[in-house]
């Protein structure tokens, strides 16, 4: 299974919104077959995985285990059902890491694998298969985006100056970029208005080699400028707004409610979106509220070595974050928490 999860990683970036599957097949204690799900459309783990074997090996086939980090499908979809190839191929055995909880899936593959009298072992490794594909899986269980928040701050924890400020430098060139990985990795990447309108962020991967992720802002009251570096086109970009809802090429006017629930809308509008995860930006009023509800997945905090006196802002502040991990980058010192919420789902 750890063999599963290391090829099926080789298809990150090129699979999403599917998800990164990996398959092997095993004889005696020797891999006769390996697979992975490697472009969204194209086959599935198990395919690649079946294909593999060598000509010798063949005839083994119906005497082996086929080991899958993700439940096989059931269902027709760009490509016909994993469980079916499974069963034709007379594989006698079948070990699983998680449940593939799309909906057209859902314990159907195991169900149909198990009537036609394949040996079905579920749950190995399951924890590192749903960390592998947690946006994948958040998105179908939770039905909301995987949410990773993420600030800079300074050693004495403030952030950027009052609203209609300057602009505050926190994060080093050595961050930076890691910031346009973390960008690169997510669907969708979020900003409140106010950061929009004191930052001019373009919200763009251009110290990284990776996609560019859709930009979100919020903006209730239609106020920011046409010429921030948000709307200029490159990038589809979508404002959540209480106004209108309109859509044009690459700029769409998302109408959410004006409430106190402002978060749950967003959240909700990322879901019908299809959006599978969102990296939030800030600024600290909008990542507190994620915080506040607990809406979030990951926070990751960068805080480098100055002491701010100046007027700023207090960075949000979090009450249930478990640091899993912590690096330093020149200057700069990254944490990397969990909401426990998360790791229970
Ligand atoms: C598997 N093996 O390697 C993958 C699976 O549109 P399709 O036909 O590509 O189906 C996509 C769905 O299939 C996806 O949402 C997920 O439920 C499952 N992905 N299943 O048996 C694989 N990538
Ligand atoms: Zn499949």
């Amino acid at each position: 299974m750890q063999r599963c999860i290391q090829l099926a990683k080789a298809g990150a970036g090129y699979v999403a919104p599917n998800p990164m599957v990996g398959a092997v097949l095993v004889h005696n204690n020797r891999i006769i077959g390996e697979g992975f799900h490697q472009k969204y459309g194209g086959p599935h783990a198990e395919v690649y995985c079946i294909n593999s074997v060598a000509e010798a090996d063949r005839h083994l086939i119906p005497h082996s285990v086929i080991y899958v980090s993700l439940e096989p499908c059931a269902h027709f979809g760009k490509t016909p059902p994993c469980a079916d190839l499974i069963i034709e191929k007379k594989i006698p055995e079948v070990v699983i890491g998680v449940r593939d909880p799309f909906k057209q899936v859902d314990g159907k593959g195991v169900e149909k694998l198990k009537a036609a009298g394949v040996k079905v072992t579920l749950g190995v490794l399951e924890q590192a298969c749903k960390t592998l594909n947690k946006r994948f899986i958040t998105f179908n269980t939770r039905h909301r985006p995987y949410i990773i928040l993420k600030w800079a701050q300074t050693a004495n924890g403030m952030m950027a100056a009052e609203a209609g400020g300057e602009r505050l430098l926190i994060s080093n060139e050595f961050t930076n970029r890691q910031v346009h990985k973390w960008r690169s990795e997510e669907a969708a990447i979020l900003v409140g208005t106010n950061t929009a309108l004191v930052d001019d962020p373009a919200l763009t991967t251009r110290l990284w080699n990776g996609p560019d992720p859709i930009r979100l802002v919020v903006d209730m009251n239609l106020r920011l400028p046409a010429s921030l570096q948000l709307f200029n086109q490159q990038v589809k970009t979508i404002v959540f707004n209480s106004l209108r809802h309109e859509e044009k090429e690459n700029l769409i006017y998302y109408q959410v409610t004006r409430d106190v629930n402002l978060v749950h809308h967003v959240v909700q509008a990322l879901y019908q979106l299809k959006i599978q995860s969102v990296l939030v930006e800030g600024g600290a009023q909008l990542l507190q509220s994620f915080i506040d509800e607990g809406i979030w997945d990951e926070i990751r905090v960068i805080t480098n070595t100055t002491q701010v006196v100046a007027p700023g802002m207090p960075a949000p502040r979090m009450q249930s974050g478990q640091l899993l991990h912590q690096e330093t980058l020149f200057t700069d010192t990254l944490q990397y928490f969990v909401n426990p919420q998360t790791l229970a789902h």
